[in-house]
């Protein structure tokens, strides 16, 4: 039967083998969020790149410049990691180029991958729909912070794994305690996760309405993938 892993952090990807394998990339806080919403609301493709002069490059080619360091907007770029500027009126039918800390990482760390979806709360269900009847094996990627475990990254990958759990076999421990944690967290998402140390990070930074966005689960059905170098 085929089956779905969860890769906890980027940095323990070395031990996953992707070829021929479906990658869903997570950063429900911010950068898949961003991405999801952007385009369901009319943001025309979206470019992840991992560094900031490659986001810089773009900006100087057309794109709008989207780039986050620690939770802020870089310096000299058009737009930080809010979900709410990627539904800005000035962004429909835009290209946009993206680097953020952890997020657009993770994308380029999945490039061997047959396949990389964007998964987010807010496309939950669309891409557990497309899922389930794919053949080939998934792994979850959270994208974390730093290379460390995150709260809100592994909660997505529980709700995904709950959802294709009659399809799809689990490759061993990490999706049954993703599942796990998910199923406790899901009663009271927005307290579960006020504990998280990224929501205390973004709470300093004034950004708690990104998070009560980011955790509402299917209230749009783009699944955004990575086709060339783009979204
Ligand atoms: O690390 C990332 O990719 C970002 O999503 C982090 S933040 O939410 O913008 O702080």
């Amino acid at each position: 039967m085929k089956n779905i892993d969860v890769c906890l952090t980027p940095d323990l990807l070395h031990q996953y083998e992707l070829e021929n394998k479906i990658v869903v990339v997570v950063d429900i806080l911010r950068a898949t969020s961003c991405m999801v919403s952007g385009l369901a609301n009319g943001v025309k493709e979206i470019v992840p790149v991992a560094t900031l002069e490659e986001c810089k490059a773009l900006q100087n080619d057309g794109y709008l410049a989207a780039a986050e360091r620690n939770g802020s907007k870089a310096e000299g770029f058009d737009m930080g990691n809010s979900p709410f500027e990627y539904m800005d009126e000035k962004v429909k039918g835009e290209k946009v180029a993206v680097t953020t800390t952890n997020g657009t990482l993770a994308i380029h760390k999945s490039l061997a991958a047959k396949e990389i979806l964007i998964g987010a709360f807010l496309n939950l269900d669309a891409i557990a729909n497309y899922l389930k009847n794919k053949e080939e094996d998934i792994i979850v990627l959270c994208a974390g912070w730093k290379g460390k475990f995150n709260l809100e990254d592994t909660l997505f990958a529980g709700a995904l794994c709950h959802q294709l759990k009659s399809d799809f076999e689990f490759a061993c421990d990490a999706p049954l305690a993703a599942e796990a944690m998910y199923l406790t967290a899901r009663k009271d998402m927005m307290k579960y996760m006020e504990d998280s140390s990224h929501a205390k990070r973004l709470a300093k930074l004034n950004v708690k309405k990104d998070i009560a966005y980011c955790i509402q689960e299917s209230i749009y059905d783009v699944i955004p993938y990575l086709s060339g170098k783009a979204l």
